[in-house]
């Protein structure tokens, strides 16, 4: 169900266990609040949310991870919607997640649209959350890592990521999932050729939408195109063969196949250790990708950086310094505030 927003009196503080059992309970109302805790830049909160993830750890990771991408209105949401709602007939427990990088200037339009996810949002095995409105892509995507461990602890066996194909946020998505699917629409012919050919090499299964209608057989026809490029690509995967598929979300036709495909490629992955090999990499990327804004933060923190950082830049607008040079200056400005 759709997460309720609270209004009225404030929410009890909650302790760290309080929030451990409730999650492991499934409790919606302590997930969302855990989860809005995880979305905190505060540094109390941050403190507090690596706490209850660290006693969460042990149960997590039982989830498939789905990552769904696609340019703003190739059918993303209908599609999570035909198949959540599928999964969740099948007694399996779906959470819904958006990474939306153009989320602060839309206020996470991405789930907006609940409207796409009617069904969906009602169901009781189902669980909806909004996009963190909040910050960079990079931070953005680190929260929705943090969110689905969350979900994984409350008991949630699939994972969907939606995200607007924006060609930035694919990367961040793909780091985060096991399985990455790309939503194309006819009429793209063009695009194959050029820059989408990096997208396209980052998906598990590429699904043309929208094969209804009028638009069936060209939907079949880019469908034989895709299978052909594909076949030169390098596979997003180790062993695994990225296939072209059409579906009509808003029919709920082909959704069954894309399934299997994803359910084969789990047995096949997970068979080849490929699977998990994938997730202890994206664990030691997201420490890297951690200790990179840590650092960063540090050094644009430091209370010497902050003082001579407007010298610095007016130096270099006055052509006294180069780039470089500059670089160095700040560091060593930097090294001896230790
Ligand atoms: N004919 C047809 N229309 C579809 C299909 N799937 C989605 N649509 C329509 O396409 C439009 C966009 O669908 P969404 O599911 O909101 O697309 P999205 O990719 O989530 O869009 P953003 O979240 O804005 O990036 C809506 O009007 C849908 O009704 C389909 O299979 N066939
Ligand atoms: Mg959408």
């Amino acid at each position: 169900m759709t997460e309720q927003k609270k209004s009225g009196p404030k929410r009890r503080v909650l302790s760290v266990e309080d929030y451990v059992k409730g999650i492991l309970k499934g409790n919606r109302a302590v997930l969302a609040q855990a989860i809005t805790l995880v979305e905190s830049s505060a540094e109390k909160h941050r403190i507090l949310a690596q706490t209850l993830i660290n006693q969460l750890l042990p149960y997590t990771g039982k989830s498939i991870r789905i990552g769904i991408t696609g340019v703003p209105g190739a059918g993303k949401s209908t599609f999570i919607e035909a198949l959540g709602t599928r999964l969740c007939n099948k007694d399996h427990r779906t959470a819904v997640l958006a990474v939306d990088p153009s989320s602060s200037l839309t206020k996470g339009s991405i789930l907006g649209d609940k409207t796409r996810m009617e069904k969906l949002s009602k169901h009781p095995n189902a669980y909806i959350r909004p996009s963190p409105s909040r910050g960079m892509l990079g931070g953005v995507a680190n929260r929705t890592r943090e969110t689905m461990l969350l979900c994984e602890a409350a008991g949630f066996n699939i994972i969907l990521v939606e995200t607007v194909g924006t060609g930035q946020s694919e990367k961040a998505v793909r780091s985060l999932v096991d399985f990455f699917l790309l939503i194309m629409l006819t009429g793209a012919g063009d695009e194959l050729q050029g820059m989408k050919k990096g997208i396209i090499e980052m998906a598990d299964a590429v699904v043309i939408n929208k094969a209804d209608g009028e638009n069936k057989q060209h939907a079949l026809t880019m469908k034989a195109e895709l299978n052909r490029l594909l076949h030169f690509l390098v596979p997003s995967t180790v062993g695994w063969e990225t296939k072209a598929y059409t579906c009509s979300a808003r029919n709920c036709e082909g959704i069954e196949t894309i399934w299997k495909n994803i359910e084969t490629f789990c047995e096949q992955t997970k068979e080849t250790q490929v699977f998990h090999r994938r997730r202890n990499e994206q664990l030691v990327d997201w420490v890297h990708f951690m200790i990179e804004e840590k650092l960063k933060k540090q050094f644009y923190e430091n209370e010497r950086i902050k003082e001579v950082m407007p010298s610095v830049q007016q130096a270099l607008k006055n052509g006294e310094c180069h780039a470089s040079s500059a670089v160095e200056r700040l560091f060593k400005i930097y090294e001896n505030t230790h």
